[in-house]
């Protein structure tokens, strides 16, 4: 007869530690129907079907809540239960998301994924913790190159002087630099009109986010040079997480990991569909000297990757097929 109360002062634990259906708010900086967006709605699915119909995830995106470094905050500070940015601009908050972000770290998204996916992703995500952040998944958000308004970038010599619009991030600030831009950091929802404008000369992003912001109407010349695989995160408000129950922590992991394949397969479909949208609006895709901007990235490594953690990370990493 022993196991019984046992069992039922278990489940008042848990009903104590979560005791009402919940909808966990999330957000995103991205319009419905970005891979971001729907793979954090059908995290949502999974996890009210593993609840058993009892929680459920709100995604307030298009920059409903802020931008990311806005929504990062309110993270922290538990205003919202999860948020889905892009690693940089964790980057001068959690020293290990520089690994990820480093320019020409990954050889392929074959080689991203792998690594991300293994003991490398895990522990980047879980060293985000003593900051306040439950690491729950990486997303992809493919390679990052430059777009300009005027002249078209082909090699590095052309990025001198330029006025280059990045993510809020000391590493980007510093990436830009070593090409001989000039780095002003901005939140994302700001470029559209600093290009119009001519606040900035340029800017970088994957296809996707170049198409979506409607980027490409006014930079017209988007260059391959595939400097950076820095990519997305999930992360949820460690304030809530430590009021949950170890039921319901199961299932936000399970579920958030169940929605990564599901962004890849929507990652790769948008890929092409973007890059189809954006040529048809008029968009110059060019091939650059990738490798005069790859041996101009001495000097961020040098900078950023000092600590001897990371140089192992980084090494992994480069080792890794
Ligand atoms: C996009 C990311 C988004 C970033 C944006 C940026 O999906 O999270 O905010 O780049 O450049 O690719 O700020």
């Amino acid at each position: 007869m022993k196991p019984l109360p046992r069992l039922i002062a278990a489940l008042f634990a848990g009903a104590g530690l979560a005791a009402h259906a919940t909808d966990f708010r999330s957000t995103d900086i991205h319009p419905d129907g970005y891979p971001t967006v729907e793979a954090v709605k059908y995290m949502g699915q999974v996890f009210n079907k593993l609840t058993n119909g009892k929680h459920t995830i709100k995604v307030f995106n298009n920059s409903a809540l802020g931008q990311e470094k806005d929504t990062i905050e309110q993270a922290k500070i538990g205003a919202v239960a999860m948020t889905r940015v892009n690693i940089a601009p964790m980057n001068n908050i959690c020293p290990t998301t520089v690994v990820p972000t480093m320019p020409f770290l990954f050889h392929s998204k074959e080689h991203m994924r792998h690594v991300l996916d293994g003991p490398i992703g895990e522990e980047i995500l879980k060293s985000c913790e003593a900051q306040g952040f439950i690491g729950l998944a990486f997303y992809d958000s493919g390679a990052r190159s430059m777009y300009t308004v005027k002249k078209p970038i082909k090699t590095l010599a052309d990025a001198k002087g330029m006025k280059v619009r990045v993510q809020q991030s000391d590493l980007w600030v510093a990436l830009l630099e070593a090409m001989g831009a000039n780095a002003t950091p901005m939140p994302f929802g700001e470029v559209y009109t600093a290009l119009k404008t001519g606040l900035v000369d340029a800017a970088e992003n994957n296809y996707p986010s170049y198409e979506s912001s409607r980027h490409f109407e006014v930079a017209k010349f988007y260059s391959k040079t595939e400097h950076s695989m820095a990519p997305e995160m999930l992360l949820f408000s460690k304030k809530v997480w430590d009021g949950l129950s170890p039921d319901d922590q199961k299932a936000l992991r399970q579920a958030a990991k169940e929605s990564v394949p599901y962004m890849r397969k929507l990652w790769d479909e948008r890929e092409e569909k973007s890059l189809a949208t954006v040529k048809a609006g008029g968009a110059q895709i060019i091939e650059v000297d990738k490798a005069s901007f790859q041996a101009a990235m001495k000097p961020v490594y040098d900078k950023f990757i000092t600590d001897p953690k990371l140089k192992d990370m980084i090494k992994r990493i480069q080792e890794t097929k």
